[in-house]
């Protein structure tokens, strides 16, 4: 009799957390110096219990981005993260309680995410709302992966009709200072930016020689951790170098700034660990006048729900490589998916992401994990 009693104090109490990892076909195969991408391995953290609250981890099935892959997230939750969620659910607390775990970004960031949607729901508030967010809508880039040229130069003009506000491509060894020339002599004076996620370590001669192209940046040409690298080069170019896989905390955009090595920063949320501090670095950028814009991670609506709202504070004046869902999807996982009209995508101003998960499709097509918040 006891134990029924207790039973049902404790019931109401419970919430549960569903990881859902499913795939998703990209429309058009995602080529970068590290490897082709024909779908998307999605990993999906979903809050049951007084009210639903979403997460989207930016990992996928290969670590070719950085370490972090969709098994190494779910394994950090599973062993770590969750525990320190059955002790506190304020986003906040639980990434300060998650600095004892090194590293795994991504997967922090994925739980917070849910946190935060979350704590913007129980207080009945857009997450735009609580992080100051002012913008009603976001200028919208592309980033369009190595493609044989011909198909290159279609999509260049196609997404220039389709009024994106600024063309990136992605760049490696053998495929670098032609690509731009060609782009710049058949479309001329776009606002034209290249990713080389890391590729040019060996090849700085390559990156010197893109300087001529009035390139708005180059992203990321040497390694992640080669901040001396990458100021080198910054000395002898116009060009700003902007930093993509170097940036994991405010700390290293202040390593940046001092050294010089870059002068813009691609914020990602994912890989910094999480809304808290992507928040710290806006706040350096906008001190210290540092252009600031949001990555991406071919992610899905709740994933892309987080970046487009964070691009609602004002410190974000340049595109971004967020587009709409149906640049990458034939379906999104939410009901009402991101459109682009003009060149932007509207900021969601529902509660919390302002989104709304389409469960049926979710789980018809996921492998589902269950755990109990305790
Ligand atoms: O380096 O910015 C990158 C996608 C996956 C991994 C790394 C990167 C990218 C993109 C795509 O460039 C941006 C997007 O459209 O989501
Ligand atoms: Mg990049």
């Amino acid at each position: 009799m006891k134990k029924f009693i207790l039973k049902i104090h404790i019931t109401p109490l419970m919430a549960k957390i569903f990881v859902y990892n499913l795939k998703l076909p990209l429309k058009i195969p995602f080529e970068t110096s590290f490897g082709v991408q024909n779908e998307r391995d999605v990993l999906l953290f979903r809050y049951s219990g007084d009210v639903e609250a979403w997460g989207e981890s930016v990992t996928d099935s290969y670590p070719g981005y950085s370490y972090e892959d969709n098994g190494t997230a779910l394994y950090i939750f599973r062993n770590y993260l969750l525990e320190i969620l059955s002790e506190t659910e304020d986003p906040y607390n639980f990434i300060e309680a998650s600095k004892k775990i090194k590293g795994h970004n991504m997967a922090k960031s994925a739980v917070e995410t849910m946190l935060w949607d979350l704590k913007a729901k129980r207080e009945k508030k857009g997450l735009k709302e609580l992080i100051g967010g002012k913008k009603e809508r976001i200028e919208s880039g592309i980033s369009i992966g190595i493609l044989p040229m011909e198909r290159l130069i279609s999509m260049v003009r196609n997404s220039l009709d389709k009024g994106y506000r600024r063309i990136k491509l992605k760049v490696k060894p053998g495929w670098d200072v032609d690509v731009v020339r060609t782009i710049r002599r058949e479309f001329g004076d776009i606002p034209l930016t290249v990713d080389a996620n890391q590729a040019f370590e060996k090849h700085p001669e390559l990156v010197l020689a893109l300087d001529k192209y009035e390139l708005l940046m180059i992203e990321q040409p040497m390694n992640e951790r080669n901040f001396l690298g990458h100021s080198r080069l910054q000395k002898q170019m116009s060009t700003p170098i902007c930093l993509d896989e170097s940036i994991h905390s405010v700390d290293d955009a202040q390593r940046m700034l001092e050294m010089d090595a870059g002068r813009i920063i691609n914020l990602k949320i994912g890989r910094v660990g999480g809304l808290s501090e992507s928040l710290k670095i806006i706040e350096f950028a906008g001190k210290n006048k540092i252009p600031i814009w949001c990555g991406g991670m071919l992610e899905t609506g709740i994933g892309r729900a987080l970046n487009v709202i964070v691009q609602s504070r004002e410190e974000f004046r340049i595109p971004g490589d967020t587009s709409p869902s149906d640049r990458y999807f034939e379906r999104d996982v939410i009901k009402r998916p991101f459109i682009m009209k003009n060149g932007m995508i509207d900021v969601p101003d529902g509660i919390g992401l302002g989104i709304e998960p389409d469960i049926e499709f979710i789980e018809k097509l996921s492998k589902v994990h269950e755990f109990e918040v305790v």
